[in-house]
């Protein structure tokens, strides 16, 4: 493993994020001022520090809800926190974010031969604006942050990368090299990051990887392994098309890499933040987000009868660091007899011995396969517990919350 240089993410989920499908799924389109403010507030509370906007060129809305987010940034937080424009190399957009007040710019840059015929100047004229702008902003503001990054890194030559990165490299802070497209695996990523450091060591690295072939959360630990400085990610991985590294994900795996290197993030803060923006966006958390409940569901017969006996057996990962602190059994056609002794008895608070159990569950299941409508399996299961005339006791409500399992 090289040396971890790995400095802090970069959020963006009110910019890439914003991109997300599931908004226009959800008929959401945008997230409103208060909803923005959540993600921050929350976002802060976990530890993040750099957090990437839209260019305020885009609308209206954009620029007025960041002036706003920018003064109540500043009455919540009670450390150094850097608003970061997402510019393209363009006049427009780079006086004006200047002017609203941001930290540092992610200027971004497309040059690979699937995009470079979008622009009206020449390459060349670019440049060479780009460096008169650079040049002056930092004569003017040394502290002002910039990151200047070319998009679809991953399919652009890499010396065709550096003919550019060169002119830019004793200016700028950070380098980015995006994954637009997704299309890079570890071992591509390993090797690029390698390329870069050793080309460019006085200057941080920033990856951003989409997820369109799965391997967005793989890329970002080959690159933090590999040594960049900066990643970035957003709260479910929200993104254009299928999204990229959700947070809470890679805190999970960073975690399981070396926890030191999770140290000054509050993890437990992970699931709840998850469940915030499914609240926004009126969505479960994502069944394949790794701090997420679903990740502590058990549905077959086996996994939780192994499961009421010991957790572990099925639970291998410490998500209860993360905020994920109760697990759930689901009642099915798949349940065992041990599931359903465990309910009858322990929520449902029925006399109830092992062989009955086993009786009720064939019945249980049965009942739970036929195509009927009613499916509930909680009143199915009170059926049958008339059927088998078990009796109810009554346990009384202080001895109910004295119980040690979460039972709710
Ligand atoms: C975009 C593309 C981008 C930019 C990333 C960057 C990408 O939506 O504008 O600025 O480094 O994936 O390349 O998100
Ligand atoms: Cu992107």
């Amino acid at each position: 493993m090289e040396k971890i240089n790995f400095k802090d993410f970069i959020d963006t989920t009110l910019r890439e994020g914003a991109q997300s499908p599931l908004l226009f799924d959800t008929k959401k389109y945008f997230f409103s001022l208060e909803e923005k403010k959540q993600i921050i507030k929350g976002l802060i509370e976990l530890g993040i520090s750099y957090f990437e906007f839209f260019c305020p060129i885009v609308n209206q809305k954009e620029e007025s809800d960041f002036l706003s987010i920018k003064n109540y940034i500043k009455s919540i937080a009670k450390r150094k926190i850097f608003l970061l424009a997402h510019c393209r190399v363009k006049k427009e957009d780079i006086k004006k974010s200047l002017e609203l007040g941001f930290d540092g710019l992610n200027l971004f840059l497309r040059v690979s031969e699937y995009s470079k015929f979008i622009y009206r100047k020449s390459l060349k004229e670019i440049l060479k604006f780009a460096k008169k702008e650079i040049t002056n902003i930092k004569r003017k503001l040394p502290n002002f942050y910039i990151r200047f990054s070319i998009e679809d890194a991953f399919r652009t030559p890499f010396l065709q990368i550096c003919k550019i990165f060169d002119i830019f490299y004793p200016f700028v802070d950070t380098f980015g090299i995006p994954d637009t497209t997704g299309v890079a695996t570890p071992e591509m990523v390993r090797k690029f990051v390698k390329k870069m450091r050793k080309r460019y060591p006085k200057v941080n690295l920033e990856c951003h990887f989409h997820n369109d072939r799965g391997l967005a959360i793989a890329n970002s630990i080959e690159a933090i392994k590999a040594g960049i400085h900066y990643l970035d990610t957003s709260i479910w991985g929200l993104g254009e098309r299928s999204g990229i590294t959700s947070i809470t994900a890679i805190l999970f795996n960073l975690y399981c890499l070396n926890k030191n290197l999770t140290k000054k993030y509050k993890i437990e803060v992970c699931y709840p933040l998850n469940v915030m923006l499914g609240s926004i966006l009126k969505m479960q958390v994502p069944f394949n987000e790794p701090v997420s409940l679903t990740n502590r569901t058990h549905i077959a017969g086996i996994h939780q009868q192994a499961v009421l006996k010991m957790s572990k057996t099925y639970e291998a990962n410490p998500l209860k660091k993360f905020g994920v602190n109760k697990n759930q059994l689901l009642l099915g056609p798949l349940s065992g007899w041990h599931a359903i002794f465990y309910y009858l008895k322990e929520i449902g608070d029925f006399v109830v011995d092992e062989n009955t159990a086993k009786l009720i569950a064939k019945e249980f299941k049965n009942e739970m396969t036929k195509s009927k409508k009613e499916k509930d399996p909680e009143k199915i299961l009170e059926k049958l517990a008339k059927k088998y005339s078990l009796l109810k006791i009554s346990i009384p409500k202080q001895q109910r919350e004295r119980r040690i399992e979460d039972l709710s």
